[in-house]
């Protein structure tokens, strides 16, 4: 996955570390002590000045940038990070760098001509103590990437190619279970809303013997999303928004959950409200309605598709084979397949 490549990003007392310590191991030679110091000293310049300048280069270069991510990454970089914290660490990390370029050439052309030892070393310890405390001024901003990056290795690894089904509906109504049981992912379950906090990726093998070889394995990527609320989306919390992030870019189908039981804790008038809006926000996608713990209770409602139990297996075969009738090659989202499909990451400058 594309994101994979952003790098570790270190403190700043741990680039100070590796670009003076690895510059102190260079010594340069010459039978004259003064050319040999003068040697050593630009030559140890120049390493902090290209270590410096590809550390914070391949930072900033590896965070994608935002104009040209798909718009499912895009929303979900601006709900999570926010687009201004994002570009102002960016930045001043660019910005730091730029400038310690600047203190090292200016450096490095003082002390060409020069061959006094006490000279040179109090022009390493004042260019050295510059570039430190320009490190240390975007301790932030490094700390701030060191965050986005642990929240855009985060994102759901979708794959190129796959028809991708998005299942919603309110919290705690078994939208995680049924991924389960479909699925080889393990999702956490749990008696309470919002046990889910991310949208998170299972992928579903179907082998159909007996069929043209190309109908004969079907593969499904399936987004297990957070609960949603029928509130408008300004009221919504960040989860609930990735959740919706997911039915609005990724679904090229929907299998909306509901919970006819009253366990889940939301009435089912809720439940019914929110479907209408799911319907509404994301028009043309093809939804199926899927009643949840029937194990429990089963209604006679006849705008349901399919009622299953993920602890008896009730339904499941049933939902199984109404996914890969469903299954059409044609991506709804030609633009994020574009994406997937790149091995080149968009740079960040
Ligand atoms: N009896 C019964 N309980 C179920 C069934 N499916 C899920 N549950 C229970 O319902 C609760 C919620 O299940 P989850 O799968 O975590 O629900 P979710 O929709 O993913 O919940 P959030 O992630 O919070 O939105 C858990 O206690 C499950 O054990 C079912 O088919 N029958
Ligand atoms: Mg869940």
């Amino acid at each position: 996955m594309a994101f994979q490549s952003i790098p570790t990003i270190l403190t700043p007392e741990e680039l100070m570390d590796k670009a003076f310590g690895r510059a102190s191991k260079i010594t340069k030679e010459d039978r004259d002590k003064g050319h040999r110091a003068r040697k050593t000293t630009l030559a140890r310049f120049e390493a902090v000045r290209n270590i410096l300048d590809d550390t914070l280069y391949r930072y900033v270069a590896k965070f994608p940038s935002l104009d040209q991510l798909p718009p499912y990454y895009q929303e979900l970089i601006r709900l999570l990070i926010t687009e201004d914290r994002y570009r102002m660490a960016l930045g001043g990390v660019d910005r730091a760098r730029h400038n310690i370029i600047k203190i090292l050439n200016r450096a490095m052309q003082q002390v060409r001509h020069e061959t006094d030892g006490d000279v040179l070393d109090k022009a390493r310890r004042q260019t050295y103590g510059r570039v430190s405390s320009l490190l240390k001024d975007i301790e932030k901003p490094l700390s701030e990437l060191a965050d986005f990056r642990k929240t855009i290795k985060r994102f759901p690894g979708l794959r190129p190619g796959l028809f991708t089904v998005v299942i919603a509906g309110h919290p705690n109504v078994g939208k995680s279970s049924i991924i389960r049981v479909l699925s080889k992912a393990e999702p956490e379950v749990a008696s309470y809303p919002f046990t889910t906090k991310a949208a998170n990726v299972g992928h579903m093998v179907i082998d159909r013997p007996g069929r043209r070889w190309s109908e004969s394995r079907v593969e499904i990527q399936l987004i297990d999303t957070p609960g949603l609320l029928d509130r408008p989306a300004s009221e919504r919390n960040a989860i609930e928004h990735q959740a919706a992030l997911a039915l609005k870019h990724l679904a090229d189908m929907i299998l909306y959950v509901r919970d006819p039981t009253g366990h889940c804790g939301y009435p089912v008038e809720a439940q019914d409200r929110l479907l209408a809006e799911v319907r509404e926000t994301v028009p043309g996608v093809p939804l199926i309605v899927v009643e949840s713990k029937a194990d429990i209770k089963r209604t006679e409602r006849e705008d349901v598709d399919l009622r299953v139990s993920t602890k008896t297996l009730d339904g499941i075969p049933d939902l199984t084979e109404s996914l890969v009738n469903t299954v059409t090659t044609k991506p709804a989202n030609p633009e994020l397949e574009a994406f997937l499909r790149g091995e080149e990451m968009p740079s960040g400058r």
